[in-house]
């Protein structure tokens, strides 16, 4: 590239740090500008213990960033959902086919402060207490703000990694229109913790991502490394006319102890402090952003959640940030110039995102509903038997999105031919005695190309 090899990328979170570690690493002059004092000083910000499921896309750009063994000595394995029915026995529904096909729950501020250490050790210059404020496009020149100070520094091009209420999108906005919509869900969540046990052990299984799913709302745990887990309620925000509980009714402590007696009564003895997190943490609210345009010209480009936020239900809000930053660093390294570059990078990954953010809606479905219904369960059981009767061709939905890297726009497509096969092959069964292998191995067949024929080796 004949233009300077020169960023400035705000936000030193997820993505920011990750796009810090690859940029640097090729040898680009790299300066990071974040709104928040550095972890490493203060701790990290937000205090309460959050983790995050890392699976293979995630994990794949991490190794790219050599940044994945400091990551995975603390992460714990997740081999698949645990359900708890109300008033059933809980069950392991596993995620692949054995313990090579599993995802990894991480705490977010330990893997940020990594990253931040890897970014620094690169090169790149990190300064915290940054925060963006303004840019002047014209100049090239940005405001930043934070500890009382107000910093203007050049640019040559800004890289918008400063999260859903992205700053940097805000300022874009003033120049072009990026043509921006959220679309809210209606639900929002509230995290809770299961502690230790007294002996200082895990209180349930510690492998598994454990999920109480109840219809139009559910809960969530993942395990984290202090033995502890993170529990996270989704359920709509008010009244929907269904009679279900939504967060205007369940308000105080004693609602949430009610509702968690009515229908997650296994959970309950596991939340000693339900009453006082359910007063004192806020409910988050859920939403999907989509923009038309991630970048204006060479001179400033969004990505992970700045351009894309997601609903959580996949647990690839983090996994696509990282790929993006994988894709935006080759784009700018083989590109001649940065317009280029952040068109191309724009053109590859907006399908991409735009599929994951539909598949991560339709997961709460999923998650909240069919784990425990016969006809999805029967469907789950052909899924195996046909990923054991085409390994190339039939793979698993979950498996496409989580255990792969095949573009996220190519496992929709697929996994809507396949739910169609799914749906035809069981009709009116239910068992797998009943069906008719060679209809089903037709379908297959006809519909879905080797997936090495269509995805190029990356
Ligand atoms: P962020 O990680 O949010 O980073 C943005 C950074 O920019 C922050 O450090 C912020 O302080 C900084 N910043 C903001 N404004 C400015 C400014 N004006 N100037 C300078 N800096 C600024 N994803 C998964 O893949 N798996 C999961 O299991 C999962 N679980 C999640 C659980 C929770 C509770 C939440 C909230 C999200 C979860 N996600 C998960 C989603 C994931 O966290 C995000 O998709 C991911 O963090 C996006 O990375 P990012 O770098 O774009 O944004
Ligand atoms: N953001 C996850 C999955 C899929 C699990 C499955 C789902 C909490 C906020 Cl809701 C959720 C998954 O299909 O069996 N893998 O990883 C992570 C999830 O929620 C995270 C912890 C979360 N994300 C705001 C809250």
């Amino acid at each position: 590239m004949s233009t300077p090899r020169q960023a400035s990328i705000v936000g030193a979170g997820l993505a920011g740090a990750l796009l810090a570690i690859l940029l640097a690493r090729r040898g680009w002059e790299v300066d990071v500008y974040e709104r928040r004092g550095d972890p490493r000083l203060h701790g990290y910000a937000g205090g309460r213990s959050i983790n995050l499921a890392l699976a293979e896309r995630g994990l794949h750009a991490l190794r790219q960033a050599e940044a994945d063994r400091p990551v995975l000595e603390r992460a714990v394995m997740m081999r698949g959902r645990m359900v708890h029915p109300l008033g059933g026995t809980p069950q392991l529904q596993r995620y692949g086919r054995d313990d090579s096909e599993v995802i990894w729950s991480v705490s977010r501020g330990e893997l940020n402060i990594s990253l931040i250490e890897c970014a620094e050790a690169a090169g790149a210059r990190l300064h915290f207490d940054h925060g963006l404020v303004s840019v002047d496009f014209e100049r090239k020149r940005a405001t930043y703000r934070g500890d009382g100070q107000v910093h203007e520094r050049p640019f040559a091009c800004l890289l918008g990694c400063d999260g859903a209420g992205s700053t940097l999108r805000a300022q874009m906005a003033k120049w072009v229109d990026l043509g921006e919509r959220t679309e809210w869900l209606g639900h929002g969540y509230k995290e809770l913790e299961i502690p230790p046990a007294r002996d200082g052990g895990f209180r349930i299984e510690p492998n598994a991502l454990h999920i109480w799913p109840r219809g139009r709302y559910m809960c969530i745990a993942l395990p984290n490394d202090e033995r502890n887990f993170t529990v996270t309620l989704f359920m709509a925000l008010h009244d929907e006319g269904h009679g279900d509980p939504n967060f205007d009714a369940v308000d105080s402590a004693a609602d949430a102890i009610a509702l968690f007696e009515r229908d997650f009564p296994d959970a309950l003895p596991l939340i000693p402090e339900l009453a006082r997190l359910y007063e004192t943490n806020p409910v988050g609210s859920l939403g999907t952003l989509y923009l038309d345009r991630w970048h204006l010209g060479g001179d400033a480009v969004l990505l992970g959640d700045a351009a894309h936020a997601m609903v959580p239900f996949h647990g690839q809000g983090m996994n696509c940030a990282f790929e993006d930053c994988v894709a935006l660093a080759g784009h700018m390294d083989a590109a001649p110039d940065l317009a280029t570059a952040f068109a191309a990078f724009e053109r590859e990954r907006m399908p991409d995102a735009l599929a994951i953010q539909r598949m991560a809606l339709d997961n709460y479905i999923e998650m909240r509903d069919l784990v425990d219904d016969p006809d999805f369960l029967l469907q789950r059981e052909l899924e195996l038997a046909l990923q054991q009767r085409h390994p190339t061709r039939f793979v698993p939905h979950y498996s496409m999105v989580t255990f792969m890297r095949i573009p996220y726009s190519l496992a929709l497509e697929r996994s809507e031919v396949q739910r169609g096969i799914l749906v035809e092959a069981t009709r009116g069964l239910d068992s797998l005695d009943g069906v008719d292998w060679a209809a089903a191995d037709a379908m297959v067949e006809a519909r879905l190309p080797p997936i090495a024929a269509v995805a190029a080796p990356t």
